[in-house]
């Protein structure tokens, strides 16, 4: 039998389930040594985390152990169920107030991701300033058919992990309209792909907000097929991108994106020679300690696979 302690948070509503390295080490002298070891367990040590009957497709593993950069406080692999994130924006709040939770007092620590080292400001048990990777559009108006939908067009961008952005959802962007926008999303997904943007991983499209005074409200498909529940810490990320490109929204002018649950990131960016550096704000809380157990004669030992 094994036994793997986890404590879950929320972000803005999304899950994020931390796993310590004492539970699963992950030798290496380096984060890419550290991700190549990662990628060989992923299947069997870390896919079960996250899939039922322990968990849901929706929670967002995040992997935390020994610093291998200088000055970080942690190294940190976060996870979905088709494999390694390169970022998560709602994971690090949710790292942090968990962290917070068990004693971090508030104060600014940097993490070393698989894709750079990003800087996270605890302002409180709960409120996290995340300084992300450096951001910057790939591609401005890409247009691809998208079955039934017609004629889309959007941006390819990178904010720790890349999307497509498409500004003017088709399906209005409010959450009775969950089955249509997962529908659409994923086939724009798969024919931004086919038009040659083979990294794509998310898909997030726009339409107004709920909530007075924000820019926008966002839907925000991931990998493996579940929406974040909030704006998308990478995705608000890319957004920035794309709005400082096009001159849309001067450095330093903090902008709130609504979720598709209504919650909400303040998010503003400093320039950089290669596009932006985004600061993504928001609110997580821990919602769980839990031991996991996986009996040695239990059939879903590695959880439901489809
Ligand atoms: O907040 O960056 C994020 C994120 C990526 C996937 C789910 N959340």
């Amino acid at each position: 039998m094994r036994e793997i302690t986890c404590i879950d948070s929320h972000t803005e509503g999304e899950p994020t389930r931390m796993v310590w390295e004492d539970a699963l080490p992950l030798p290496g002298a380096n984060i890419a040594t550290r991700l190549e070891e990662f990628n060989r367990q992923f299947e069997m040590q870390f896919l079960p985390l996250l899939l039922e009957p322990r968990a849901f497709e929706a929670v967002v593993g995040a992997w935390v152990g020994s610093p291998t950069a200088p000055d970080c406080l942690h190294d940190i692999i976060f996870f979905n169920p088709t494999g390694a994130l390169g970022m998560c924006g709602h994971g690090t709040i949710g790292i942090l107030a968990t962290l917070a939770f068990e004693g971090l007092p508030p104060g600014e620590h940097q993490l070393n991701s698989p894709v750079g080292i990003v800087n996270a400001r605890l302002l409180d048990g709960h409120r996290v300033q995340l300084r992300n990777v450096v951001s910057y559009r790939m591609a401005k108006g890409v247009s691809v058919e998208v079955g039934e939908f017609g004629l889309v067009t959007g941006d390819v961008a990178w904010g720790g992990n890349t999307f497509f952005l498409v500004e003017n959802s088709p399906i209005p962007v409010q959450i009775e309209n969950l089955n249509e926008l997962e529908d659409f999303t994923k086939a724009a997904m798969a024919a931004v792909r086919q038009a040659g943007y083979p990294d794509v991983n998310h898909v997030e499209v726009f339409g107004p907000a709920n909530m007075e005074g924000a820019y926008a409200k966002n839907y925000v498909l991931c990998p493996g097929g579940e929406y974040d529940r909030s704006p998308c810490g990478t995705g608000t990320s890319a957004k920035l991108a794309c709005l400082a490109a096009d001159d849309k929204l001067a450095p330093e002018i903090p902008i709130i994106i609504e979720s598709i649950i209504g919650t909400s990131y303040r998010g503003w960016y400093s320039k950089h020679p290669d596009g932006v550096i985004p600061t993504i704000e928001g609110t997580a809380y821990v919602t769980a300690k839990s031991t996991l157990i996986f009996e040695d004669d239990d059939p879903m030992r590695v959880g439901i696979r489809k």
